[in-house]
């Protein structure tokens, strides 16, 4: 069976909901975003998460091997410089045990937890007409009211499993990565399956490899992956580190995505085929997102210039796998480099040279069902101890939907967005009055924190207004909200990323309505998206109804 945690209140149940100026839903890096500003302008809120501890998806996330692919003093918060001073990351990309102390030392050293309820889930938020304010109701029943509701869900936390025949009857030990359990988990000895290659599926591999008896990884999509160049911060690298926060927080924010990596101004033809050769090689073995994040400008544009670089990781499998059979079903054919989020990886590709892997080509010999004793292909049976579901989120707006959210009118959020999303700058909707969402729908895409914190503090800044000029209530105008999706979708419209399924795209072929692409996130980069964001609060946001 899949291991979950289960929800353990026994919170009294009243009649009368308890009141706050806001509720904050979730404890991952929006949730604790909002509650240090909000608190910051006096406000009294309440968070509620479903886990047991903070960190969203990095308390979720415990499969073996989970770490960070952007660089950890990108990834922490930035709104201390003290903070960012104190904590010494131990690795150039820190693992999950190391985030989720991370997690727990910002809210103990900011005294956010005498705010924040876990093992607390959200079962539903109703805006009340009457109250101007949302009523929102726990799964034991307790009831609270706060003008503001901020869902800081996040985009990738709604666990997904595999639409699979059988998939309840396999006998052995079965784990979805985002539903990892916090008791330790052994491979010796064991005949593990991973189903999924994605950056969760990456990671677990390349651990499991270590030590299960066989592995066997079931690969539907080829992904391109490149390596994360991870290791140890040495105390020189510290002291550079400590003494760089304004410099650091300068290049996230000025990037394109939030990240240290920014693309590079050129275009890949504005070189000679040495220079790119050389370029891609330093990229390469370069740490972190580099060759995805910093390559040339027209990388995720131009076909001719993706070719280049998808040829060019190409030739590096080859390079590392060595049975040149396994080496081409490790190699996408059906999308270029970059336009599917490229896992960074540690000795990935080398996995396959170990004569106790296997891998699965799922397009070739599909998975035809699950049994008691493992997994049924077209071509064959495979016995198994273990699976693991490493087959990624209900992303983007899957988060949503597990909460019974309703505007103005009693009007249904999964109703309005049932053919996607539309927001306006990604954290708020028209008809859903004093409603935020940290890293929502159609916000600027990339290094999620920084989203998070910049989201936040935008927030602080609407209520600020709102608090100066006596308001108790600000909707989006549709047409604000029409204009922002619209400008989202024409962005995503000149991106290779546009014609490919996955989750950047809002594709999740295991639910029913959700195979077709749409628009889920704004590409255009997160200076545009910062300059948008601005500019409503310098004019005073007019482009909303406020009461
Ligand atoms: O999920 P995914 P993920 N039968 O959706 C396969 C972030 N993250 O958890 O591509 C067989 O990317 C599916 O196949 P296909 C990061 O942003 C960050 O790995 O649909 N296979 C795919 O291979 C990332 O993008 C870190 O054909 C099935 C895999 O499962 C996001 O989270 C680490 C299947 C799902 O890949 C999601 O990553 C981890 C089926 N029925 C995650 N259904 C960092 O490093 C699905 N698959 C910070």
């Amino acid at each position: 069976m899949i291991e979950t945690q289960t929800t353990t209140i026994k919170q009294q149940q009243s009649s009368a909901p308890i009141e706050y100026d806001a509720i904050i839903i979730g404890a991952g890096a929006g949730g604790i975003s909002a509650l240090l500003h909000l608190r910051d302008l006096g406000l009294r809120c309440r968070l509620f998460e479903s886990g047991g501890g903070p960190g969203g998806a990095w308390y979720w996330n415990r499969y073996p091997g989970a770490r960070f692919d952007s660089e950890s003093y990108s990834y922490g918060f930035f709104f201390s410089k003290e903070l960012f001073q104190e904590w010494k990351w131990s690795e150039h990309f820190a693992g999950q045990p190391e985030t989720e102390r991370y997690f727990n030392y910002v809210i103990d050293r900011f005294d956010l937890r005498r705010d924040m309820q876990f093992k607390s889930r959200v079962d539903k938020a109703h805006f009340n007409d009457e109250k101007n304010a949302w009523d929102v109701t726990l799964a034991d029943g307790t009831r609270y009211r706060g003008r503001w509701l901020v869902a800081a869900v996040g985009p990738l936390t709604k666990p997904q499993l595999p639409k699979i025949d059988g998939i309840e009857s396999f006998a052995g030990e079965a784990y979805h990565t985002a539903r990892w359990p916090k008791h330790p988990v052994s491979f010796e000895g064991k005949r593990v399956g991973v189903i999924g290659t994605g950056a969760s599926g990456v990671q677990t591999i390349q651990e499991v490899a270590k030590s299960a008896a066989h592995l066997t990884v079931f690969q539907r999509t080829a992904n391109y992956m490149a390596p994360l160049g991870n290791g140890p911060v040495t105390d020189e690298e510290q002291e550079q580190i400590q003494a760089s926060f304004e410099e650091l927080k300068r290049k996230v924010n000025s990037s394109y995505a939030w990240f240290l990596h920014t693309p590079d101004q050129r275009s890949i033809f504005d070189v000679s085929d040495e220079e790119r050769e050389r370029f891609f090689e330093e990229k390469y073995n370069a740490r972190g997102m580099g060759i995805w994040q910093g390559n040339f400008r027209d990388i995720l544009t131009d076909r001719r210039a993706n070719d280049l670089i998808s040829d060019f990781i190409r030739r590096k499998i080859r390079e590392r796998v060595k049975d040149p059979e396994t080496a081409e079903k490790l190699i996408p054919k059906d999308h270029g480099f970059g336009t599917r989020r490229v896992p960074h990886e540690t000795n990935y590709y080398e996995v396959y040279n170990q004569p106790n892997v296997t891998l699965v080509d799922l397009k070739a010999t599909p998975i035809t069902r699950i049994v008691p004793q493992g997994v049924q292909t077209s071509e064959s049976f495979h016995e198994l101890d273990m699976l693991i579901y490493a087959t990624g989120f209900d992303a983007i707006t899957g988060a949503f939907e597990a909460i019974d959210i309703r505007g103005l009118g009693g009007q249904k959020l999964d109703d309005k967005w049932i053919d996607g999303p539309s927001t306006y700058l990604g954290v708020m909707t028209a008809g859903f009055p004093n409603f935020y969402m940290p890293a929502g729908p159609l916000s600027a895409q990339g290094n999620i924190p920084r989203t998070c914190e910049y989201n936040a503090w935008w927030l602080a800044e609407l209520i600020r207004y709102m608090q100066a000029e006596g308001l108790t209530y600000v909707e989006p105008k549709p047409e604000a909200e029409e204009e922002w999706t619209e400008h989202a979708r024409q962005v995503q419209s000149t991106l290779l990323t546009s014609e490919v399924d996955s989750w950047f795209t809002g594709v999740n072929r295991n639910r029913e309505g959700r195979t077709s692409r749409r628009v889920v996130q704004y590409r255009g980069g997160a200076f545009i998206y910062r300059e948008k964001c601005e500019a409503a609060v310098r004019n005073g946001f007019p482009e909303f109804i406020k009461k």
